[in-house]
């Protein structure tokens, strides 16, 4: 818009860049130095942008002082520390976070606002981190999140990529469409480049062993490249602690090849420095498949190699012996991504260290921790065995001498029993062989856990069966994951964040970091006042979200209707299918029903957000059939004022923030013993929900009145998947509703009659989902729903005693069971 300059109270701007005492001083006068020094800019002509970048620098000084101390203490200190080593950290907006965390928030406002801002307006202009594909990502961010809020000595390491997860647009025909996320394009203020701190990693080349009677090898030649850190600071929760995520850079080690220079071959010069410099351009934007690009494994092994020479850099400072290592030592891997970290450590322990095999292999076992994330057998990472001798033939002769020595265990334990080896190699027969990553994570870890209860039950009756019966049972844990109630209440629900303050009459910095104290809420469930402020919260983020939806896409949103809410990444696993089909359900039923009939109903929105992975064909067909929905219903006079449809594009954690506080009820709706945990089901209950993964134990923490059961449960999936196979029931036959929903799909109720064949088809064919199974089970739960909806007294009571009993959930609990259970770590206070 136009805006009139100067803004602010310019007596504010002047005493500020003179040296005069005001109310709020050092924070008007800090912005406006950064605006005038780090910026360069005039103090009249600073658009929103600007503002945004003055105010990030300044609250950025106030977290290096706590920062630089964190470090200091334990450097001086010495306690065992641990380490995340994640592929992808969704941190989203910082600014936010850090002015709520350091309970500075309302003195920012303020001095702001003098000065001729609205935060609100100078926060928007924060673009996400944007740097994972979804719940394993955003998990890691929250446990950064907790480590420091609960004062753990809890580092982060992962990739400075370039480019984060992409845009996501869609086109007039509903297809997605995938654009570059130059994020760092503006600049980032949140990151500290350390030039200072780098690493030589090396790919390819030759591996020989010495032949001496020891387990040593030299590796040479092949293409090296540099890895140099960007720290980012992560702030704790009303308390000194500041951690720190330290994330690579690839960049060439020379800014040419003199050779190819010599040579005359500028061009090849400059091609080498392109190759270093593409390990970190880009996230890959698959979750839940892997491609076997070479990229992505140089990818693995620069992150790691960093990583590890940064941690051990950092031990041999403490002056203790090798064999100590453990004791000061933790490293959690995130899924299988970092498990070259193990053949990796054992290189730098036989061929750096000179330490004997055995004695490496007791220092590694002592250090890893490998967290599970999928049980689904495509998720399943696998590298093939010439790729990998191409690229790192040191580590693939690591890996046949851990797997060598693996066997021969087995075959002792298990004497003759030969379906056994082969079902237990490290390596996959095949054409070509592949080395099956979570075996390997397995062997080399101290622990192994999953995400959720049912989760962790799964991964040790199937995947890692024979690993439990070979290891014992005690190797194996879980811990159910948890969400920060920092972000996830606090930040995107404030309103909600006070009434709980003051009717607890608790600050908020004791309850959000104890979060079972939300538990003294349950009585206030009888409390007339209290629940109609309770749904007037409600009301009002109802509102906000559809004022953000009107101002980006233009569509005029019922605010009196229950919001509906299913936001995720796509997956057939997941069931948006099962939603946009229980929606068409919903529309026809609509349509067959007397005025008389339809007064009785209760508006529904139902929104859909999540990106597809660009090559995953029938979940993008999905949110093609959303959209084309969508656009016949809601213009649909019979019904439009009864059921809306909107698919809101680019999810991001920005967007989770604004849609979570103003949903009714969520879906969670996967075939039962698909989804490891879901975190959303957390987020959305700090608010209510639908069904498999940790929603089992949400239910048994708030109670099944206050959640809506359907479908068949995981022991009854793997029965029906054999039916489908070998006995296929014709669906007109099994569930003649959802064939009809089916039918009209075909017949081009939604326009493009071919276009969705193959998406119906897999329900048609194989329904490895089990939708026909499920169908008539979620419709009846759907219309459950709307039963206990009408009661809206009920329905507050309901959505309060949710949130009540939400504080297993918070991610404090998690990371503190990580702390005592597995790493051994404990709280440092920082003076
Ligand atoms: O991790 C998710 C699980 O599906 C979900 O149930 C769980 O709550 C969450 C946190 O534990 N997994 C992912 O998000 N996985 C990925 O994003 C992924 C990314 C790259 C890959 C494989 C998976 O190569």
């Amino acid at each position: 818009g136009k805006e009139k300059w100067p803004r602010g109270e310019e007596k504010v701007w002047k005493d500020a860049m003179r040296d005069v005492d005001t109310e709020v001083t050092s924070i008007t006068k800090s912005f406006v130095n950064h605006v005038q020094t780090s910026l360069a800019r005039q103090p009249y002509n600073l658009d929103n942008l600007g503002a945004y970048q003055a105010a990030a620098l300044s609250v950025r000084d106030n977290l290096l002082v706590n920062w630089n101390e964190t470090a200091l203490q334990y450097t001086r200190k010495a306690p065992k520390r641990a380490y995340y080593l994640s592929l992808e950290f969704l941190m989203g907006r910082t600014l936010d976070n850090a002015l709520l965390n350091l309970g500075l928030k309302d003195q920012y406002s303020e001095g702001v606002k003098k000065l001729g801002f609205s935060v609100e307006d100078i926060l928007d202009q924060e673009r996400d981190a944007a740097l994972g594909n979804g719940g394993l990502g955003r998990l890691a961010a929250c446990y950064l999140d907790s480590s420091a809020s609960q004062e753990l000595p809890v580092w982060g390491y992962g990739l400075r990529y370039k480019y984060g997860i992409f845009q996501q647009l869609i086109s007039p025909a509903g297809d997605q469409l995938e654009a570059p996320d130059p994020w760092l394009d503006n600049q980032n203020p949140w990151e500290l480049p350390r030039l200072d701190v780098s690493y030589e990693i090396r790919f390819y080349g030759q591996a020989e062993r010495l032949g001496d009677g020891t387990p040593r090898a030299t590796w040479s030649g092949g293409q090296e490249v540099l890895a140099v850190a960007y720290d980012v600071m992560i702030p704790g929760c009303y308390t000194k602690t500041t951690n720190n995520l330290r994330l690579w850079e690839s960049k060439p080690k020379r800014g040419f090849d003199l050779n190819s220079f010599n040579a005359g071959n500028y061009e090849g010069a400059v091609e080498a420095s392109n190759s270093a410099a593409a390990i970190t351009s880009v996230l890959y934007p698959n979750d839940h498949t892997t491609f076997g690009k070479e990229l992505r494994l140089k990818q693995q092994y620069f992150w790691t190699a960093a990583s590890l020479a940064d941690i051990l850099r950092r031990f041999k400072n403490i002056g203790k012996p090798i064999t100590e290592f453990p004791d000061y030592v933790a490293i959690q891997l995130n899924d299988t991504h970092p498990t070259l970290a193990i053949p990796e450590l054992m290189r730098i322990l036989i061929d750096e260290e000179d330490q004997p095999w055995s004695t490496a292999w007791q220092i590694v076992t002592n250090t890893f921790f490998y967290t599970n994330h999928t049980v689904l057998p495509e998720a399943l990472e696998k590298w093939p065995v010439p790729l990998m001798e191409h690229l790192l033939p040191r580590h693939m002769q690591i890996i046949y001498d851990i797997n060598l020595l693996f066997l021969q265990s087995v075959e002792k334990k298990f004497p003759g029993d030969r379906d056994r080896l082969g079902r237990m190699s490290l390596i996959e027969e095949g054409f070509p062989k592949q080395v099956r990553m979570a075996y390997l994570a397995c062997i080399g870890s101290r622990k192994v856990n999953g995400v959720a209860e049912l989760h962790s039950d799964l991964v040790k009756t199937t995947i890692l069966k024979d690993f439990v019966e070979f290891e014992g049972i005690s190797k194996f844990g879980n811990v159910t994951n948890g969400i920060t109630p920092r972000r996830w209440l606090d930040q995107c629900n404030p309103e909600l964040s006070s009434l709980i303050s003051s009717t607890l009459k608790v600050d908020k910095a004791v309850w959000l970091k104890d979060l079972t104290r939300l538990e003294a809420l349950l009585p206030f469930t009888e409390d007339e006042a209290f629940r109609k402020e309770w749904a007037a919260i409600k009301q009002r983020n109802k509102e906000r979200l559809a004022h953000h939806v009107q101002t980006t896409l233009g569509f005029t949103i019922n605010t009196n209707a229950m919001f509906d809410v299913q936001i995720k990444r796509l997956h057939e696993y997941k069931r948006q299918t099962l939603n946009i089909l229980g929606v068409i359900h919903r529309y026809l039923t609509l349509k067959n029903m007397s005025a008389a009939e339809k007064k009785k109903v209760n508006p529904r929105v139902v929104f859909f957000a999540g990106k597809a992975a660009p090559a995953y064909y029938i979940a993008k067909l999905t949110i093609r059939l959303i959209v084309n929905v969508a656009r016949i219903i809601n213009e649909d006079p019979d019904t439009k004022d009864l059921l809306q449809l909107y698919f809101l594009p680019d999810y991001s954690v920005s967007l989770a923030e604004v849609l979570i506080p103003a949903s009714d009820i969520s879906q969670h709706i996967s075939t039962a013993g698909t989804e490891a945990s879901g975190t959303s089901n957390m987020k959305c209950s700090l608010t209510r929900m639908l069904v498999d993964g940790a929603n089992i134990e949400i239910a048994e923490e708030v109670g099944e009145s206050n959640v809506f059961f359907f479908g068949h449960l995981t022991p009854a999936v793997e029965d029906l998947r054999y039916q489908h196979t070998y006995h296929p029931t014709p669906i007109e036959e099994k569930c003649p509703a959802l064939a009809n929903v089916l039918n009209q799909v075909s017949a081009g109720l939604f326009g493009d009659a071919h276009v969705y064949e193959p998406l119906l088809n897999t329900i048609r064919q194989g329904d490895h989902y089990l939708l026909s199974d499920d169908f008539d089970s979620y419709i009846a739960a759907l219309a459950m729903v709307d039963e206990a909806y009408l009661d809206q007294t009920e329905w507050v009571k309901k959505s309060i005693r949710t949130t009540a009993k939400m504080g297993k959930f918070s991610s404090d609990r998690a990371i503190n069971e990580y702390a005592e259970s597995y790493w051994n770590i404990e709280a440092q206070k920082i003076a």
